[in-house]
């Protein structure tokens, strides 16, 4: 077959579940042979993201890097606080103005713009009109997801995704004067200008949501939706981490994986609530705590934190870590058996391709629509009597966290069709398969 010639310039936005999925396309698409340049926006608010965007770009040498220098901008100009949610406004600012001067003069000249939802009303525009780019979203989150953006703000009865209705929808979204709830609603209004959308989600995940966006049903003149998924994990080129050592010495499907993402924090309060429940439980288990935001600023150590010998107690069987962790390894390692997860989309498709059955606890955003995504799907269950602030102001008590670490650890059925999710993950990005067939279909469009 013909090399491709297709150019692809790549605008990720702000934070890891954004950042992530963005190098991982890129990735693929260097893979098929394609030309990518990528745009990147400084500065960078997480040490995660910055070590990201640099290992990719040792790990990929032929992708063309370009810094998109923010331009100034006085966060009390919006209405917000969270760090991720105002670098996303600034680079939604600043990028109308600096894609021109970066993109026009690039030879070959690139055939697509691919960008993140977050940044669709103020890119999409642009690239059509400035740069002669049709412009593509690479969207992060599930295809449910996505259904209930294009209909936003009505979150009843979408088609393709029963499940979903308005108890779904995040606090953050119902105050129409919040930043992101206006971010929201600009982004999803500018779906309809956009030339496609790329979902990291892969056929048998959600059926029905695909079928009944590509049918016209969730919303008309919506342009067509690729599922692309589940992307493939970079892979790490640093030693083995030690949690990997530690997993290593644990029995076959043992041990609980727990972690809420790089996002969110959990109060001190759950916090310690949840050490109660793990202990409780008595299943092997490995924590990823995070106390901060932003990771610069997580500083305090897990001796301050625990001050009641719970690390003490539990080191025979329990791992805590405070730092970053390769969560592709981890999922993919033997020991684990099952995935506590805030349901983050990333952590979602990766649990899939790893066949590790989750027990979802969403904390904000899209999560509550994502479990929605696994419980339909029947990889997992939703912590029972879960509601908006479980983890914040609402705190879990420790039995019921041992409650439900023992209903997902003896479900045999869960464990059943996560391994099926698995073996449909590995066929929808082999050969042939349906995600890898779209993708490429996709390069060979942009390589005429
Ligand atoms: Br924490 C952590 N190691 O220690 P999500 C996360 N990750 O590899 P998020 C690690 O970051 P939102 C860690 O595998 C996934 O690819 C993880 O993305 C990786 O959630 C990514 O799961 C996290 O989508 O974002 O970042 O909390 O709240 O927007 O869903």
């Amino acid at each position: 077959a013909p090399q491709p010639s297709a150019h692809v310039a790549i605008l990720p936005s702000a934070g890891m579940a954004h950042v992530t999925p963005f190098l991982r396309f890129a990735s693929s698409l260097v893979s098929f042979g394609c030309r990518v340049t990528l745009l990147r926006p400084l500065p960078i608010v997480s040490s995660a993201e910055s070590l990201q965007f640099s290992d990719f770009l040792s790990s990929h040498p032929s992708v063309h890097c370009l810094d998109l220098h923010l331009l100034p901008f006085d966060p009390s100009s919006a209405n917000s606080t969270d760090p991720f949610c105002l670098q996303l406004e600034s680079i939604s600012r600043s990028a109308p103005h600096l894609l021109p001067d970066l993109l026009l003069p690039l030879d070959p000249k690139p055939s697509a713009l691919v960008t993140d939802i977050s940044l669709a009303s103020s890119v999409a525009p642009v690239s059509r009109a400035r740069l002669n780019l049709p412009c593509f979203i690479l969207f992060i989150s599930s295809s449910s997801m996505l259904s209930f953006l294009a209909r936003f703000p009505n979150a009843d009865d979408i088609p393709g995704s029963p499940f979903v209705d308005a108890s779904m929808v995040p606090p953050v979204l119902r105050d129409p004067n919040n930043l992101f709830a206006q971010q929201f609603s600009a982004n999803g209004a500018a779906l309809v200008a956009t030339d496609g959308v790329l979902v990291n989600t892969f056929d048998a995940l959600e059926p029905r949501a695909l079928a009944a966006l590509n049918q016209g049903e969730v919303l008309e003149g919506l342009p067509h939706v690729f599922a692309i998924g589940p992307l493939k994990p970079l892979g790490s080129k640093r030693a083995r981490a030690m949690e990997l050592e530690w997993l290593d010495q644990q029995p076959e499907r043992s041990v609980v994986y727990v972690s809420f993402g790089s996002r969110t924090a959990l109060s001190e309060a759950q916090i310690k609530e949840l050490a109660r429940g793990l202990e409780r439980s008595g299943f092997r288990f490995m924590w990823v705590v995070k106390m901060k935001i932003v990771d610069k600023e997580d500083e305090e150590g897990l001796e301050g934190l625990f001050r009641d010998g719970f690390m003490e107690r539990v080191k025979e069987r329990g791992l805590v870590v405070k730092h970053w962790v390769e969560q592709g390894e981890i999922l993919a390692h033997r020991a684990v058996a099952a995935f506590m997860s805030h349901s983050g989309w990333n952590s979602v498709t990766e649990a899939a391709m790893h066949g590790v059955p989750m027990l979802v606890w969403p904390l904000g955003g899209d999560q509550r629509i994502n479990a929605g995504v696994v419980e339909a799907s029947g990889m997992g269950r939703l912590l029972k009597g879960w509601e908006w602030g479980c983890g914040g102001e609402k705190v879990v008590a420790g039995e019921v966290i041992e409650e439900a670490l023992r209903e997902i650890m003896e479900d045999v059925s869960v464990g059943a069709v996560a391994s099926c999710m698995k073996d449909e993950a590995v066929r929808a990005v082999g050969v042939g398969g349906s995600s890898r067939d779209r993708l490429t279909g996709l390069i060979e469009k942009w390589s005429k």
